[in-house]
């Protein structure tokens, strides 16, 4: 016992930092304190393997079995992706996890015309049960688990995985793996939906009840609170709001008919690792313990469905462009709190993330950097090794206490799906985004090598490129032979069954099986669902005031609010932005917090809608008569879409409107880019008030240069 007092440790740090304040407030409302003391522990977090598992899911955790090193990927064709995936499992991979790409997710065959920029782009096409089976060739699926990150078209692809593996010898019950199937959080942050949200509940519930009766070892749902930390929200946000989706589902599971203890246990989540270290790990204690008590609450049973196991990805959005090698430290570390954290499984992030999908390369010290951990540190000997910190306990009870207050607010005014179709939480999440991105433009959030220890230049990465056209045309030619050598009439026979069954009330997942066996195409089985269903779009509607506010007094902002006014006297009106997102990709945060700021600095600005063909995104650049085109680029489009957009502006007469370009863009294809008639370029690590000082220029402003800032 120390003989000296808490009183004593004030007076001494006081005394060394001259009075200066230590408490650190974080973005989450959180007063973290420079010391943590057995005073502010208050809750006994028990022993790992037992309720409510503040410790860890298992008993023996990491001693008995590491965590399954999980990654991402999937690119270009189903042969490219398949021998992708072999090469990754020889090399220390445990298990498999496909990104599919956007024309899949929206439910689009490769030869449909909205989808020409994306087909192979952010991750592998699959169109049909054919495709599916060249995935998986060789990778036997009763041995292997396998998520697939799959939302929308959720229906075709958990059908042709089925079929896949019923063709490979594989009986549907001893598939084992992960659908994620989390439509909330699709429709408020990550986009890939295809129908209105009620349906799209339905579908969950289905999925829920086919897996329950015939795939025990599959887990149903992977609940996300990933893609929300992506999009700028703060770890309680995230917390919260991803218990409460859960909450959600399990009512819809309940109300369609189904015993909560049938399907809870086969519900697993999926959270960001961000770089606020302990917060992080904290974070994953106070899940557990708020997914025991929520289900609890709902009535479950057994243990098991009360226990919340988890998949955790490190957080894209930490990562930069700007040199890209901390990118590795900032994995490392990531991938250290999820450990600690008590994950099931990881996926840790290439070092290429802010500017391409990984190559060989960069995949294996991604992969790498879990390895060590595992077999090198000896991190995984001892469960929960953080147990019994002040800080770390404290935090979790902290997170858990201020996660509930938002739980309870999504509760009062009727749950998750009510709250997302209010908006509420989508706004709640863009003003924290908003926010974080001033802070890191007043380099008060540092990000080393971006807004302080900046390179004066940088060494070009070697990334990954793929010929869309290519695999395009390869998609299209295997589509035709498909259609060519089905049974047309029980294929046919097969989708009237569903789009009857979709206006009824079958089972979806089970009309898509026979759908899919008779070789049915991805699109044509989410048509079938569309003709009862509709589809669903959405234009956003940023936050205003955010960015504004952090800048008030600021010189430099005000030098461009001056910029802005001066265009506005020669122009008669404001400058008219136009904020575009084409193709499929659904990525909207920066394009939303730009259009947040941009109109703050006084711009007046047209958020386009999600999805548009540059056809589309011209008809509306032309009627609103705008000044600029912003295209926000974030799933690899950008050198098929935005080159046919300054196409059809110049086809139109209108090569006035200026065209810029923003999001993950390869330094490689600025050239191009620029060729093509793009008048600026603003990738990942942008500021954003000069952003807006360069467009002032573009709109013929005599802007002073950065550090003349009166
Ligand atoms: C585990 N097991 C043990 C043990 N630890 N047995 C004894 N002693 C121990 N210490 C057992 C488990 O009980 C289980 O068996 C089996 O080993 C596997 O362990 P697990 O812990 O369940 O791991 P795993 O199979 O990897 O499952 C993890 C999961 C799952 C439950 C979180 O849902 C999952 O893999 N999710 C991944 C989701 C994902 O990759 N998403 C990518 C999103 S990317 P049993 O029999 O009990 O099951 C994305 C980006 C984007 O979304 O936007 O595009
Ligand atoms: N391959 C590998 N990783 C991917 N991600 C997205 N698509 C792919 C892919 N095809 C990862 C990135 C991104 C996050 C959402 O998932 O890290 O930030």
């Amino acid at each position: 016992m120390s003989k000296n007092s808490l009183s004593d440790w004030q007076t001494a740090a006081a005394k060394e930092v001259k009075g200066k304040g230590l408490t650190w407030h974080t973005p989450e409302g959180i007063d973290v304190k420079p010391l943590y003391t057995a005073e502010d522990v208050t809750a006994d977090p028990g022993l790992p393997g037992f309720a409510p598992f503040t410790r860890g899911v298992r008993a023996s955790m990491y001693a008995g079995r590491p965590w399954t090193i999980r990654q991402y990927a999937g690119f270009s064709t189903a042969e490219e992706s398949n021998a992708f995936y072999r090469r990754n499992l020889a090399a220390g991979q445990k298990g498999l996890s496909v990104a599919f790409d956007l024309a899949t997710h929206r439910g689009y065959d490769s030869d449909h015309p909205r989808v020409v920029g994306d087909v192979g782009k952010a991750g592998v096409a699959i169109d049909s049960v054919e495709d599916m089976k060249i995935l998986f060739d060789g990778i036997p699926l009763d041995q292997m688990s396998v998520s697939m990150t799959m939302n929308g078209a959720v229906i075709p692809i958990l059908a042709f995985f089925i079929v896949a593996g019923q063709e490979q010898g594989v009986p549907t019950e001893q598939l084992d793996g992960t659908i994620q199937n989390d439509i909330l959080k699709e429709f408020m942050v990550r986009n890939t939906y295809i129908y209105p949200p009620e349906p799209s509940m339905r579908i969950i519930s289905d999925i829920f009840a086919y897996t329950s009766a015939n795939m025990p070892k599959f887990n149903s749902i992977s609940i996300s609170g990933y893609h929300m930390q992506e999009a700028g929200a703060t770890q309680v946000q995230e917390l919260a709001f991803t218990i409460a989706d859960g909450m959600e589902y399990v009512k819809y599971g309940v109300a369609s008919g189904l015993d909560i203890d049938k399907f809870a246990g086969r519900l697993s989540f999926f959270f960001a690792i961000g770089m606020n270290f302990f917060m992080e790990v904290a974070k994953l204690r106070a899940a557990r313990v708020l997914w025991h008590r929520v289900m609890t609450k709902l009535g479950a049973q057994d243990e098991r469905s009360k226990m919340l196991r988890t998949h955790c990805q490190t957080s894209g959005v930490s990562l930069q462009e700007q040199d890209p090698y901390n990118n590795v430290i900032r994995t490392t570390i990531e991938a250290m709190a999820a450990m600690l954290g008590g994950t099931q499984s990881l996926h840790t992030n290439a070092l290429d993330e802010a500017i391409a999908l990984p190559t060989d390369f960069s995949a294996r010290i991604a992969r790498n950097t879990q390895i060590v951990i595992q077999e090198e540190t000896g991190m995984c000997n001892v469960v929960d090794p953080l147990g019994g910190s002040y800080y770390i306990e404290a935090l979790t009870q902290e997170l858990v206490d201020k996660a509930w207050e938002i739980i309870e607010r999504v509760e009062n005014e009727g749950g998750m799906a009510k709250a997302v179709a209010a908006g509420w939480p989508k706004a709640m999440i863009e003003e924290a985004a908003a926010a974080r991105q001033a802070r890191v433009d007043r380099g008060e959030d540092v990000i080393v090598g971006v807004n302080k220890y900046r390179l004066a230049s940088e060494d070009q990465l070697e990334t990954l490129e793929v010929d869309n056209h290519a695999v395009r045309e390869g998609q299209i030619a295997r589509l035709k032979k498909m259609r060519e050598t089905r049974d047309e009439a029980k294929c046919r026979a097969a989708l009237a069954a569903l789009a009857e069954g979709a206006k009824g009330k079958g089972n979806l997942l089970e009309l898509a099986v026979e759908a899919a066996r008779h070789r049915a195409s991805l699109g044509e089985i989410s048509d079938a669902m569309e003709a009862a269903f509709g589809r669903y779009g959405t234009t956003p509607t940023p936050v205003k005031g955010v960015y504004g506010a952090a800048y008030d007094g600021d010189a430099r902002y005000n030098q461009v609010l001056e910029g802005v006014v001066a265009v506005e006297r020669r122009l008669g009106r404001k400058p008219k932005l136009l904020v575009a997102k084409m193709g499929q990709d659904g990525h909207d945060r920066g394009a939303n917090v730009i259009a947040s700021a941009f109109a703050d600095m006084g711009f007046d600005v047209v958020s386009g809608p999600l999805f548009q063909t540059p056809e589309e995104t011209v008809v509306l650049a032309l009627s609103e008569n705008v000044d600029i085109v912003g295209a926000s680029s974030l799933a690899a489009g950008h050198k098929t879409l935005i080159p046919e957009l300054i196409n059809r502006l110049r086809e139109n007469g209108r090569s006035d409107i200026k065209v810029i370009a923003g999001g993950v863009i390869p330094p490689q294809d600025y050239d191009f880019l620029r060729d093509a008639g793009v008048q600026g370029i603003y990738g990942p690590g942008s500021n954003v008030v000069e952003c807006a000082a360069d467009v002032l220029t573009l709109l013929g402003h005599n802007m002073p240069p950065l550090g003349e800032a009166a």
